[in-house]
């Protein structure tokens, strides 16, 4: 399948995993996502991808390799749901996939990508639909590139503070299941620093200082971005949406599914994802199948601030 399909630039071509490992990724047609719905960094990409066009298609089980699972759809992209809570991640088989054992993964006519923000430039040299990189603009094209490794960098404090504050307890791993994450990562470089997040986390030994850290590094980028908005502009980097919207607006999902006050802290910024969050994109390609456990989380939340243990009352302690 080459719907939609524009000429790749060899620029692109480095965002590609060569010879990957597992055998079912050369069998697939077309685009394939493995994912997983309530995934900030797997909503990246199913953002961008309704963005270029593209609609969720068929749902296939992450590692069937039959012949009919790896067809490819036309306009669409194949769904490959790798299960955070059943820890689908952290199967050997999906390690031979994406040896970091994080989701996404993208797979188009046998190539895999794996880095959710490379994918998004890898799809916008792809395919058609909303320009995401704005490489007719210098200046907006630094500016996104700029806001872009800021939530690249600020992606692990997103990790902490919704697991302190969201998840809590709910995602610690049993001793069987951290042996199995230490084993499947041996002979990789553990790039997203799971093995030694999960440790601390597990045992509950990260000092909450730590967590607090992350939550100030968050709370000063959002302030710099509610500064930036103050100029009327309708996106983070001028008045059309870029890769930078959409990796903010993941991170700010989450936290809102945490009860982060952002309408009472940064009230143009909470504008601003009203907008972006309004996007038939946003709507379908992120919250489709997320939208029942995005309600419950929020629920959560709110019961949570009642007891006054939340996310909110800590934030706005610390954001006067
Ligand atoms: N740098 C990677 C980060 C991917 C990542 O950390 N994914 C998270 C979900 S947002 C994950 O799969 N985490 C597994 C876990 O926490 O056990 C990317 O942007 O694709």
């Amino acid at each position: 399948m080459r719907n939609n399909t524009k000429k790749k630039s060899k620029a692109f071509m480095m965002t590609r995993v060569e010879n990957p490992k597992s055998p079912i990724v050369a069998k697939l047609e077309g685009v394939h996502l493995f994912h997983y719905d309530g995934a900030p960094c797997a909503q990246r990409v199913r953002f961008a991808l309704h963005e270029k066009g593209l609609v969720r298609g068929r749902e296939e089980r992450f590692d069937d390799d039959s012949i009919a699972a790896c067809k490819g759809q036309e306009g669409a992209w194949v769904s490959r749901r790798v299960s955070l809570v059943k820890k689908d991640h952290m199967t050997k088989a999906y390690s031979l996939i994406q040896p970091n054992l994080v989701v996404p993964a993208l797979v188009h006519d046998g190539q895999l990508h794996i880095e959710s923000m490379d994918i998004i430039e890898y799809l916008d040299e792809a395919f058609g639909g909303t320009p995401l990189v704005p490489k007719h603009d210098p200046e907006q094209l630094a500016d996104a590139e700029a806001q872009t490794t800021l939530g690249k960098e600020l992606h692990r404090s997103i990790r902490f503070v919704t697991f302190r504050w969201g998840l809590r307890g709910l995602a610690r791993l049993s001793a069987k299941e951290e042996g199995q994450l230490h084993e499947l990562l041996k002979d990789s470089q553990d790039g997203e620093q799971l093995a030694s997040f999960y440790e601390g986390y597990d045992s509950q030994t990260i000092p909450d200082a730590v967590y607090i850290d992350h939550l100030d590094k968050l709370n000063a980028a959002f302030a710099r971005h509610e500064q930036r908005l103050q100029d009327g502009r309708k996106f983070l980097t001028g008045d059309s949406l870029t890769m930078a919207d959409i990796i903010w607006a993941m991170k700010t999902l989450r936290l809102t599914e945490c009860d982060y006050p952002f309408e009472q802290c940064y009230p143009a910024y909470a504008a601003w994802f009203k907008r972006v969050s309004s996007r038939p994109s946003f709507q379908e390609g992120v919250m489709g199948k997320h939208k029942f456990m995005s309600t419950a989380f929020r629920a959560k939340a709110s019961i949570e601030n009642l007891l006054g243990i939340g996310l909110k009352r800590e934030v706005l302690k610390r954001v006067a």
